[in-house]
């Protein structure tokens, strides 16, 4: 029996037009084929099937205009329960789990209930106790608790005690803290099964080696620069991860990610220069990167594409994209793009860099998706650039508090081996208090110093500390040593780090800054900038780390690098071999993904008639014609700040999901609509959040999968334009230098287009800031084919070609009708290029202008242009430029050339070869500073003249904000006819007369100052 398709809840829209029927009759329907594609003026949507069919009629045809319940088709049902009403799966299991709450909690309820009593008094103590003895009983009821039913019984009694006290009107904070010492007690610490001899004598040659280089680098080129005291603070931190558990990409494994610590860099140099990576005359070619094969100074994968794999030198940034990129390899994984191979992301941080509101930002993101595939190892050599990270506190204990609050697995790696005798025989509880008690600064000045000065102003503080250290001599005591330097330590933490579940971990290492410099730079306030040692220094350094060099040979600073069969160099490689490969290598084995056929396109070539649309809207409907390519669709990642509807893309939530690892775990409120907030592990949408940093490392996460996964990905991260580059300015140059590819959309873009929402979020200057990344190419189109045929273009050239650049694109919200694109055959190329001429006004022969207009201001250059032609006579052709940035970069290119060759023939730039031959001056204007035009007045080699939006933005109109900045069609018919007056082509008369007409106030400041 014949049966009805009806249009389901679209939401608030009422009688939306059909803009595609993407199904005939005859044809054979399955749930959620998309059957129509309807546009209101904001947003485009599919509507999917709900039934499994043949379809008998459709009952409905382009430009009709439907709203909820309006027959869409008649269908014959293949199954005869397909219509019934059936609960979905989803929904009768959050049913069940709700039905199985509600009783669980009534049971809670039964046991939660406690006699009505008075309500007693808690005390609270500062710190002071008030009696011990009853201390001393509670204390030893846990210690029997623990040795008889174990931690997590102890865990949660202490947990219930708490809770009790809180239930009882005490209002005492938990704190996050725990005492400071080591997380892992020794008896719990996993024993490393390496050399440690052998493992010593290869750290200490890495260490004099990376030192080395740094040295060498500045004696030749003082102005080198370089550190050397920060690897010397992290070699055991990397030694350890190298030798046991960092596994490299190859065949079989895709590989651990190791974001090392920017200036870290010649400790990683000096290990690959043991391995044989490296040679000597590349390590003397550190910091020299202008001639090829120079090593870069920080990790740069632009500079060095084979080895480094994430640039992390600009603080905080690392932290940041380390998380995000544990999340999108969720995010592959949970989707189904790679396999769970339980590939970790390690990330290195300085305790200095914690300070950067980026490192922190996203660690509640970490913990609430459940990213036990990360490590943060944070080096708390507790100083940065200056001096002391915290001084009068204490970053271990601050970081702790943090991260452990915000659900993080912490592991304090504070004490060496040295000092688990000394906290054994700790009965008083003093040293613990002292340890408690003493403020980084004092840790630091006494690492400075030597075991004398540390007996006196540490373990001299109280009696019974004094007395723990009596038998110890000075030079046992500076022996006493620091987790972070303990290979015993550092092993154990990672060992618990990789197998935590559930959970990301920080492992939170204290170490000595410039460890074994000695006096010239061991725990001083001055180590960080330590690049030069002279020779006493070096020869501490040698006879400290017993590296096999003579005076002599330390005199000339000579690299030490033992015999390929010596027992060091086997086992190096050895343990490199059994982990995968070597560390740090960047690769790529991605397979492109084909461009769509040019045809995927087409709708967009023909004109929209009446039809209005914003340039926001045609990329909506580009994508959603996109995710119908079978090739294309599953790599698209669009990823949206919070900012869906806004821009007319809530209509992928039904239709791909928005990521979430946990399912959806409720029925949303709008379930009955069709564009419904639909959350699911396999989701494609990444809805980040009112987050612009997090969703640009997300992007970056995705647009270089292809080396770190092997997966060609699509990332489509659309923005408000404004909130974009200015905002993530410094990731956006990270991208460049990680060698991402995809697409930025700046949406709502434009000072006067993007009307009412005023001075911070009207974008003048975006394109500008794109113009500094020198592999980020822009546009800003005007007409729907632009920017279907520069889309096209880049998924070609990135996805396809895998070259490295990415692309930013300008969106508008303006709503106007789209021409057809012009038949001339050249036109593709004029629009990728950044020029093409769109109109031709030559009526009168007499006077002519050319006009170059881009983005929305382009319209008001072809209605200014109209009028010049109808009421003054002056005939001009209308140039569209989609990009200024990118005819600048022509020209410039053109212009070295032909200043390098002065005796060839010199090359003609594209501006030339469009604007060059033609008749009259130039005028440009576009929605952005004049500088954006102003680009291209050198190639130009006529007269040119720029109009533009400079100065800060303010909501209006459109048409009173246009006029404001002096770049609506009445100004660029009053300016034009200024300009052929200045050029002596007609006489002023006709301009002043203009802009007399059109109120135009010739005493009105410039915007800049308004
Ligand atoms: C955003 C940013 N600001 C400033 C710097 C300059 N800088 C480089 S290292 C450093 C100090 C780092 O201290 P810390 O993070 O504790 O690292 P450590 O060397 O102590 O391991 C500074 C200020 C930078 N690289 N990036
Ligand atoms: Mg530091």
């Amino acid at each position: 029996m014949s049966e009805k398709l009806l249009v389901p809840d679209i939401g608030e829209f009422e009688n939306v037009e059909v803009i595609e029927i993407l199904v005939k009759s005859g044809e054979q329907i399955k749930k959620n084929d998309p059957l129509i594609t309807i546009e209101s003026d904001k947003s485009s949507v599919e509507i999917p099937s709900t039934v499994d069919g043949k379809i008998e009629s459709i009952e409905l045809k382009v430009g009709d205009k439907v709203s909820k319940g309006d027959l869409i088709l008649n269908y014959l049902s293949s199954s005869k329960t397909a219509n019934l009403e059936k609960i979905p799966k989803d929904t009768e299991s959050i049913i069940k789990q709700a039905e199985e709450a509600i009783t669980s909690q009534k049971e809670e309820e039964v046991k939660n209930i406690i006699p009505e009593k008075k309500q007693s008094t808690i005390q609270v103590s500062n710190g002071a106790d008030l009696d011990p003895l009853e201390t001393k009983d509670w204390l030893e009821s846990l210690s029997a608790v623990i040795s008889k039913d174990g931690n997590q019984r102890a865990h949660f009694l202490i947990k219930e005690l708490i809770n009790k006290a809180y239930r009882e009107g005490a209002n005492i904070p938990y704190t996050q803290n725990t005492p400071y010492i080591n997380t892992i007690p020794p008896e719990a610490e996993v024993k490393s099964n390496g050399d440690q001899n052998i493992e010593r004598r290869i750290r200490s040659l890495i260490r004099w080696n990376s030192a080395a280089m740094v040295v060498r680098a500045n004696k030749k080129f003082p102005e080198l620069g370089g550190h050397i005291g920060t690897f010397a603070s992290a070699a055991t931190l990397y030694d350890v991860g190298m030798n046991h558990f960092w596994r490299a990409k190859n065949n079989k494994f895709g590989g651990d990610l190791i974001y090392f610590q920017g200036h870290s860099a010649p400790g990683m140099y000096a290990r690959a220069y043991l391995e044989g990576r490296l040679n000597e005359k590349q390590l003397d070619s550190f910091r020299q990167e202008v001639k090829p094969g120079g090593l870069s100074s920080y990790p740069h994968p632009w500079l060095m594409p084979k080895f480094w794999q994430f640039p992390t030198v600009s603080m905080g940034l690392g932290p940041m994209l380390a998380i995000y990129q544990a999340r999108y390899m969720k995010y592959l994984i949970n989707r189904g793009l790679i396999k769970d191979e339980g590939r970790k992301v390690w990330a290195f941080l300085g305790d200095g860099e914690m300070d950067e509101p980026e490192s922190m930002g996203a660690i509640g993101l970490a913990a609430r998706e459940n990213l036990d595939n990360l490590i943060f190892v944070i080096n708390c050599n507790l100083q940065r650039l200056d001096g002391p990270v915290r001084g009068n506190g204490k970053i271990i204990q601050e970081l702790e508090g943090s991260f452990r609050g915000s659900g993080w697995n912490v592991i304090k790696v504070i004490w060496g081996s040295y000092w688990d005798s000394l906290l054994a025989n700790d009965k008083s509880g003093h040293l613990v208090k002292l340890m408690n008690e003493t403020v980084d600064g004092e840790y630091q000045a006494a690492k400075a110093r030597d075991g004398a000065y540390v007996r006196e102003k540490f373990f001299g503080k109280y009696a019974e500390t004094s007395e723990l250290v009596s038998s110890l001599s000075d030079k046992d005591i500076w022996r006493l040593n620091r987790g972070g330097h303990d290979p015993h330590k550092v092993y154990a933490a990672y060992d618990q780090a990789t197998k935590n579940q559930g959970s990301p971990t920080v492992i939170i290492a204290k170490t000595i800054k410039g460890y074994g410099m000695g006096k010239s730079g061991e725990s001083v306030n001055t180590t960080h900038q330590t690049k030069k040692l002279d020779v006493d220094d070096l020869m501490y350094y040698r006879d400290r780390f017993d590296v096999p060099l003579t005076d002599e040979q330390v005199r000339n600073i000579e690299y030490f690098r033992p015999d390929e069969k010596s027992q060091e160099i086997k086992y190096l490689k050895e343990r490199r071999i059994k982990l995968g490969g070597f560390l740090p290598e960047r690769s790529t084995f991605a397979k492109p993904i084909k461009a769509p056929s040019k045809d995927i396109f087409d709708f967009m070539k023909v004109s929209t008639g009446e039809k209005e649309m914003s340039t926001t809207m045609a990329l909506v409907r580009m994508l959603t014609s996109l995710m119908r390519d079978k090739n294309i669709s599953p790599r698209l990642v669009p990823i949206i700040p919070d900012e869906a509807r806004t821009f007319g893309m809530e209509g992928f939530f039904q239709k791909i999901g928005i990521y979430a690892h946990e399912g959806q775990k409720y029925e949303p409120e709008d379930s009955a609509q069709l564009s419904s907030y639909k959350e699911e592990k396999s989701g494609q949408v990444l809805e980040e959040g009112i987050n612009e940093a997090g969703a640009m490392s997300s992007w970056i996460a995705a647009a270089t999968a292809y080396t770190n996964h092997d997966i060609e990905m699509i990332p489509i991260y659309t923005f408000y334009s404004m909130f974009g580059f200015q905002r993530i300015g410094d990731l956006a140059w990270a991208a460049g230098d990680s060698q991402a590819r995809g697409f930025l959309i700046g949406a709502t873009a434009g000072r006067t287009t993007l009307a009412g929402e005023g001075l911070q979020h009207q974008d003048g200057h975006s394109h500008l800031i794109a113009s500094t990344i020198p592999n980020c190419v822009t546009y800003d189109p005007t007409f729907h084919y632009e920017l279907a045929v520069i889309f096209r273009e880049g998924l070609r050239r990135m996805h396809e070609k895998r070259e490295n650049v990415f692309y930013y694109i300008t969106t508008m919200n303006e709503n106007y009708s789209h021409p057809e694109i012009p038949k001339d055959k050249n036109i593709e190329e004029g629009i990728l290029k950044g020029i093409y001429k769109i109109k031709d006004f030559n009526k009168h022969k007499k006077t002519k202008i050319q006009l170059l207009g881009s983005g929305t201001i382009l319209r008001e250059m072809i209605s200014a242009a109209e009028i010049l032609q109808k009421e003054y006579q002056v005939d001009s052709e209308v140039w569209s430029v989609t990009s200024f940035n990118e005819l600048r970069k022509d020209g410039m290119e053109v212009e070295r050339y032909n200043l390098l060759n002065p005796d060839k023939e010199a090359k003609i730039s594209f501006v030339e070869q469009c604007l060059g031959k033609t008749e009259g001056p130039i005028m440009a204007a576009s929605d952005y500073m004049r500088m954006n035009s102003d680009q291209i007045r050198p190639y130009t080699n006529k007269s040119f003249y720029s109009l533009g939006a400079d100065g800060f933005g303010r909501s209006d109109t459109r048409k009173n904000l246009r006029k404001f900045f002096e770049v609506d069609k009445e100004h660029l018919v009053a300016y034009g006819l200024s300009i052929l007056a200045k050029e002596q082509l007609i006489a002023s008369k006709h301009a002043k007369e203009a802009m007399k007409k059109y109120n135009i106030d010739s005493d009105k400041p410039i915007p800049t100052k308004l």
